[in-house]
């Protein structure tokens, strides 16, 4: 059938952010919103016709209807064959793993990860290239040309198709596969841990966890896997079935949106019944957060402890090519790197950075600060990778989540760090006091704060060693005589206004100083960064949204 175009009108705000387009549920389902966006993703790759695409999203509302839409473009847009997670269901890291598994051209991410969903919640949709990862900054430059300049979009006039049997179906020559959503995950993770010794750790009565699925995304993922393969006690995955509105509740794993299983984790002291390891994982199933008796790994240290022990784990006995972090990541895994004298790569905030390095060989582990980690499995960070490469350690080990982050302290030193945000902010007034300190960093070399003297001020700029492309204005840092950091950056995730992140890290060797609360620890730093800064002057805040 030969299928008329639909004149459209472009939207001037469809720029990706740190990992693709996020706006609100009501600004996606303005009419030819997402249709235009889609339409933009196709009219920059050439090779889309007859081509394999995988398409899934985190199940939050809207994600069936913009499956729908997305499905009928891609058969006017000649696509041969989409492999669709079932009932449009795809974790961002599973999404990443089709994609290098069928040898996709790449996929269509549905998605807004961390930021709450619901009808008043926030929507996202991201693109993904042959590797498996988040498309890089030139690519989501030309999507956003484009959507500036569109004018027609194509689509089939045709009814939806049920999403929830898996089997083939065909619309036009589209040929349209849905598939279990875990299954192949799962395979991919079975075949990079120790299932066996870790099946007998979670079986064995001397040890107890618990994930919170946050209802979304990874409980299905976590249930077959910890529940189903591994042998934990039915109830370990707590808030487990994915909900499209995430049961109302921001799934966001940290200390304060996770806090039925923080409260659980914390109890320990009075009841003495908490359990040994606790996780959680985040709208799309990428981020984690790792927990033990009492005890909270920071995302930083928890990926210098996987480097520190990535021997202990199958998929990576050979030894590790090297790590990356983000900038504003602590630089623990730093230390490690050097212990075991292979390259740390340090890159601006957002996964794509990453692809890279993988791709050359030239890292086999990476992560964020924002409870992100992954490694070479796929192009994406992994949520429930992460938790299994803990208990892979804890099953190897035999010890607490706490006695292996004390010794690794006791053996690198250890990293204090927070961070500080400050939420939807005016844009205007956050611009002002990026502008400030973009003006005055040059006068802070050399100048002391609380003892410390600035050795480096500058706006972080990244040349990527693989391709040589440079990108500037990736967050201003202040670097201290003494290895402390205070960083200051703007978020690209969110919807309202502007979020300002303030990243603040010390690091100290001496083991009697180990025991310190993190913000008293980092007290003076946060002072330093204030006079610096001036938030409350710019943003007539005091105190932070949220301290993690
Ligand atoms: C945040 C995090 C960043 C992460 C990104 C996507 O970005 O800081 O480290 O890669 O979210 O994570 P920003 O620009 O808001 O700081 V996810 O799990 O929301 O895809
Ligand atoms: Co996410």
């Amino acid at each position: 059938i030969k299928l008329q175009p639909v004149k459209t009108q472009p939207f001037t705000d469809q720029k990706p952010g740190t990992s693709g387009l996020r706006k609100t549920v009501n600004t996606f389902k303005q009419t030819d919103y997402l249709q235009n966006f889609v339409q933009s993703i196709f009219n920059c790759l050439p090779d889309l016709a007859g081509s394999t695409l995988i398409v899934g999203g985190d199940g939050r509302y809207y994600n069936r209807e913009a499956i729908q839409i997305i499905l009928r473009m891609a058969a006017a847009n000649s696509v041969g064959k989409v492999i669709l997670g079932q009932g449009g269901i795809f974790s961002t890291p599973a999404a990443s793993h089709m994609i290098r598994k069928h040898k996709a051209l790449g996929g269509i991410i549905l998605s807004a990860s961390h930021n709450p969903g619901g009808m008043d919640g926030d929507f996202g949709i991201k693109y993904n290239i042959s590797n498996g990862g988040p498309a890089p900054e030139e690519f989501t430059e030309a999507v956003f040309e484009a959507s500036k300049k569109i004018t027609e979009y194509h689509i089939a006039g045709i009814k939806g198709i049920p999403l929830d049997i898996i089997g083939e179906y065909t619309i036009d020559r589209l040929q349209i596969e849905i598939v279990d959503s875990v299954a192949d995950y799962a395979e991919l993770m079975e075949s990079l841990f120790d299932f066996p010794k870790i099946k007998q750790l979670l079986t064995s009565d001397k040890f107890t966890m618990c994930f919170d699925g946050m209802y979304a995304v990874c409980g299905p993922y976590a249930k077959k896997i910890l529940e189903g393969q591994l042998g934990a006690k039915e109830g370990t995955v707590i808030r487990g079935e994915s909900l499209p509105n995430f049961g109302g509740c921001h799934p966001d794993p940290n200390l304060v949106h996770a806090k039925q299983l923080v409260d659980l984790m914390y109890d320990a002291e009075e009841t003495g019944s908490s359990p040994n390891f606790g996780a959680a994982s985040d709208g799309d199933g990428d981020r984690n957060m790792i927990m033990g008796d009492y005890f909270f790994v920071t995302p930083s240290d928890s990926l210098a402890v996987i480097a520190a022990n990535a021997h202990l784990i199958p998929a990576y006995k050979g030894g590790l090519k090297g790590i990356g972090r983000s900038m504003p990541t602590s630089q623990a895994p730093d230390r490690v790197a050097e212990k075991l004298e292979i390259p740390c790569y340090e890159t601006p905030t957002g996964w794509k950075f990453f692809g890279n390095l993988l791709d050359d060989g030239r890292i086999t582990l990476c992560g964020e600060e924002s409870f992100g980690t992954g490694s070479d499995h796929v192009r994406e960070k992994d949520g429930l990778w992460a938790v299994l490469c803990w208990l892979n350690i804890l099953a190897e080990r035999g010890q607490s989540v706490e006695d292996i982050v004390r010794q690794h302290w006791a053996e690198f030193g250890r990293n204090y760090y927070t961070r500080h945000d400050y939420e939807n902010i005016p844009s205007e007034a956050a611009d002002k006091l990026i502008l400030n300190l973009q003006n005055n960093m040059d006068s802070l070399v050399e100048r002391e704060f609380n003892n410390r003297k600035v050795i480096t001020a500058d706006n972080f700029t990244y040349h990527d060693p693989v391709d040589g492309s440079v990108s500037k204005n990736q967050g201003i840092r202040i670097l201290f005589d003494d290895g402390s950091r205070i960083i200051f950056r703007l978020s690209g995730t969110g919807t309202g206004g502007a979020t300002l992140r303030l990243y603040i890290e010390r690091y100290v060797k001496d083991i009697k100083e180990h025991d310190l609360d993190t913000q008293e620890a980092l007290y003076d730093l946060i002072e330093t960064a204030e006079l610096i800064a001036n938030i409350i002057g710019f943003t007539g805040r005091d105190e932070p949204t949220v301290i993690t």
